[in-house]
């Protein structure tokens, strides 16, 4: 293969950015968009807050506060003590730096740009250069949790009450009517060697992309498709994954996780990632007939994500 391998990755906000900054990191060895899920976007104060796309944005360009795993590095939170102490909503913490970004998206927006435009503005400000970052959708679409306190939006659920309420189900409002973003179409139109579906929370991260009508019959037209796990060992980095696995039913382990992907999208997925922790679990679900492959999947250091990204890449040249 003379070209660079054309890879999509579909990220979320936590193991899905450390992965975008892997690829980011891996530039020179593949050719990579990164797709980010619009489903924890809402509207606060006036402003226009898409925390997984900026998480994603934050880590690529090396300015992701690594303790949180959200906002900047580096923050301070100035308008935020002030908005407080005014009596304004001061639940979702906005940063003096990360505020600077939410205005000045605002601002691209009230001028007619639309979201896939603004991204890329803001991926430029923030240096990034060579990776396009865009949302699967431009149109709005919205995670929203059926918990036994009632209908919550996504921001209310994860941040309002800290993922606490048990959840009944989820629902990804605008998916029927969302269009899939132009520069994924482009993408996809060009060519596109393999999808990977980062490791995402299926259900927060994963599930709101894919559920944009058309979305998977048009991935089907990659490759392939690599899903890789969020789920290590018996538990899960970071985030309420374990503890909505247990809600829906689920064991927080790996097979777990393969055999709801596989049930939510019946041959989808051409090859499963475990870590190597769970080699055993891949031996099992290899012997169900389903590609399991093992490395590790942990990122810790920048070195681990773009090892992750470049075992991937070999993944997919690997495979004819
Ligand atoms: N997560 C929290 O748990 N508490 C917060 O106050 C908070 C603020 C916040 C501000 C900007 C941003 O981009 C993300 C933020 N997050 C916060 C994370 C956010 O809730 C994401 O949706 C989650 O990381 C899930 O992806």
């Amino acid at each position: 293969m003379s070209r660079l391998p054309r890879i999509v990755l579909f990220s979320g906000g936590g193991g899905g950015a450390r992965l975008a900054r892997g690829f980011y990191g891996n530039r020179q060895h593949a050719d990579c968009l990164v797709v980010t899920n619009p489903g924890d976007d809402f509207e606060h104060l006036g402003l226009t807050i898409c925390p997984d796309t900026d998480s994603v944005l934050y880590a690529m360009s090396g300015r992701l506060d690594g303790t949180r795993g959200w906002g900047r590095d580096g923050e301070s939170w100035t308008v935020l003590s002030e908005l407080g102490s005014l009596g304004g909503p001061d639940w979702f913490q906005l940063g003096d730096k990360d505020i600077a970004l939410h205005m000045l998206r605002e601002h691209y927006l009230s001028q007619g740009q639309g979201l896939a435009a603004v991204t890329e503005a803001l991926a430029g400000a923030l240096g990034i250069e060579g990776v396009t970052v865009t949302p699967a959708t431009e149109d709005t679409l919205r995670t929203w949790v059926e918990t036994e306190a009632g209908v919550l939006g996504f921001q209310d659920y994860f941040v309002g009450q800290g993922c606490r309420p048990a959840v009944k189900e989820f629902s990804y409002r605008g998916c029927e009517s969302a269009r899939i973003s132009p520069a994924l179409e482009q993408f996809l139109d060009r060519g596109c060697d393999a999808v990977v579906l980062g490791p995402s929370n299926p259900y927060l991260s994963l599930n709101p992309m894919l559920a944009i009508s058309g979305m998977v019959k048009r991935l089907g037209s990659a490759g392939r498709v690599i899903a890789v796990s969020p789920v290590v060992g018996n538990g899960v980095i970071k985030g309420p994954l374990a503890k909505i696995m247990g809600e829906q039913g689920l064991e927080p382990t790996a097979v777990a996780w393969a055999e709801m992907l596989e049930q939510m999208y019946p041959n989808f997925i051409d090859s499963y990632v475990f870590d190597d922790v769970d080699h055993a679990a891949a031996s099992a679900w290899g012997a169900r007939g389903h590609r399991a492959a093992c490395c590790s999947t942990v990122m810790n250091s920048d070195a681990d994500k773009v090892a992750l990204a470049q075992w991937l890449v070999d993944e997919v040249m690997g495979h004819d």
